[in-house]
């Protein structure tokens, strides 16, 4: 029996190498709702973004009794203002979303004894949004981040028009949650763009219907297409779903080798006076995932789903599958006691061919916490990991833990977008 060993091949105590390697490596974050600078308004940062996070609304309208439509009549700045006496002063931040504000503050190196809300304010307002968004880059130690992009947006869909440019921190994702959710909403828009789209799904309808797809793919050079699902999102489903499935979506994504990405379990609106913070989850069935891998064997899926219940099935589903990626602790499941039961199961079952998470950054600084609480468990998982290696001998070399790492934290996935499928 080989000594017991504690080491790298170079040398290095495992934990201390795995913690230093996750910290190092670049992060390919594949799904946030941010923009370049270049997109304005659209880009959203500073404290009272980070403070009105609609996570952060969600937790103050809980303790409050505020009317709805009063809050939502307030400025964004006195809502901050609430949201941060309430959730930071009156009591203490130990969520998920409120912690991550704290690390924010934290690793931007702003003062927390005094907790002095229009000081960081302040400091916020000197600062160059693009000194600033690079040092959040740096410190958050992302190398890409792939946006969230609606054509069915009318203002965001100016700046696609304008040919607005996109530096190269960014890649693009056509998001068309309509197209499956609401086709008749759907196709009237695409009429009123020109396309000539009617309700009734035939054959003309079809082509234009692969036209706008394509065209917006291309404009955008889009990565992969992606719709977010309800819990009951089934195929064979509703016909109009499987036809929009099998005759538009597929067979363009198909010619172009991207992948589908279908975020499923949001049911949209439980509370509506929530607004964008009034959605829940919902089980859903993971049938659904393998019949579409099973059915379309040249298409590419990336699925992540919203149930905790969810997340061991879909698991064994990537395991029949090498055209299903799973990705992310997405949403209601980012929260560390979730991510550690979700990443430990994912390497258990996948390896490494698994995509372990992304931000879902809403805000540009929402980076920072996102991942840092993130590589602290993905450290915590791979240490025990590599540990158990070296104590049976195996030689674990540095270079092989970082292409390990790089893979989980977004290299896989620019493995799928290489696969050719037969
Ligand atoms: O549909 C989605 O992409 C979700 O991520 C929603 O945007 C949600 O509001 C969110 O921001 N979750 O983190
Ligand atoms: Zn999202």
């Amino acid at each position: 029996m080989s000594p017991t060993r504690t080491l790298t091949h170079e040398g290095e105590e495992i934990p201390r190498a795995v913690r230093r390697i996750v910290d190092e490596t670049p992060i390919l974050d594949i799904h946030t709702h941010l923009f370049p600078p270049t997109f304005g308004d659209m880009l959203l940062w500073g404290i009272d973004e980070l403070l009105t996070y609609h996570y952060l609304v969600a937790e103050f309208l809980r303790v409050t009794d505020i009317p709805y439509d009063e809050f939502w009549s307030l400025p964004k700045s006195v809502q901050a203002e609430r949201i941060w006496q309430t959730l930071f002063i009156e009591r203490s931040p130990v969520s998920e979303a409120t912690r991550g504000v704290v690390t924010v503050l934290a690793q931007l190196g702003l003062p927390l004894v005094d907790r002095n809300l229009n000081a960081y304010r302040e400091w916020f307002a000197k600062r160059s949004l693009d000194f600033h968004t690079k040092e959040v880059w740096e410190k958050a130690n992302v190398r890409k981040a792939i946006m969230t992009n609606d054509p069915f947006d009318p203002v965001e869909r100016t700046f696609w028009e304008k040919n607005t440019p996109v530096d190269k921190r960014f890649w693009a994702a056509l998001r068309i949650d309509p197209l499956l959710n609401n086709w008749p909403q759907a196709a009237q828009y695409l009429a009123s763009l020109g396309y000539a789209v009617k309700v009734t799904l035939e054959d003309p309808t079809l082509a234009e219907l692969q036209r706008f797809l394509a065209e917006w793919l291309d404009r955008m050079q889009a990565k992969y297409a992606a719709i977010s699902l309800p819990p009951d999102f089934e195929y064979p489903g509703a016909p109009v779903t499987s036809t929009l499935l099998e005759k538009a979506l597929l067979p363009v994504l198909r010619d172009r080798n991207l992948p589908l990405a279908l975020m499923i379990g949001v049911k949209r609106g439980v509370n509506p006076q929530l607004r964008l913070a009034g959605d829940g989850v919902g089980t859903a069935d993971v049938s659904t995932v393998e019949r579409l891998c099973a059915a379309f064997p040249g298409n590419k899926f990336m699925v992540t789903m919203l149930a905790r219940e969810n997340q061991h099935a879909l698991c064994v589903a990537a395991r029949k599958f090498r055209n299903l990626l799973v990705f992310g602790c997405w949403w209601f499941l980012n929260n560390p006691r979730l991510i550690l039961e979700m990443t430990q199961m994912r390497l258990e079952m996948l390896g490494t061919s698994v995509v372990l998470q992304h931000s879902d950054a809403r805000v540009l600084e929402q980076l920072i916490y996102k991942w840092a609480h993130f590589r602290s468990i993905l450290a915590m998982v791979l240490q025990e990991k590599y540990a158990y290696l070296a104590s049976l001998g195996w030689d674990v070399h540095e270079e092989e833990m970082r292409r390990d790492i790089r893979a989980v934290l977004g290299g896989y996935f620019e493995d799928f977008l290489e696969l050719r499928l037969p």
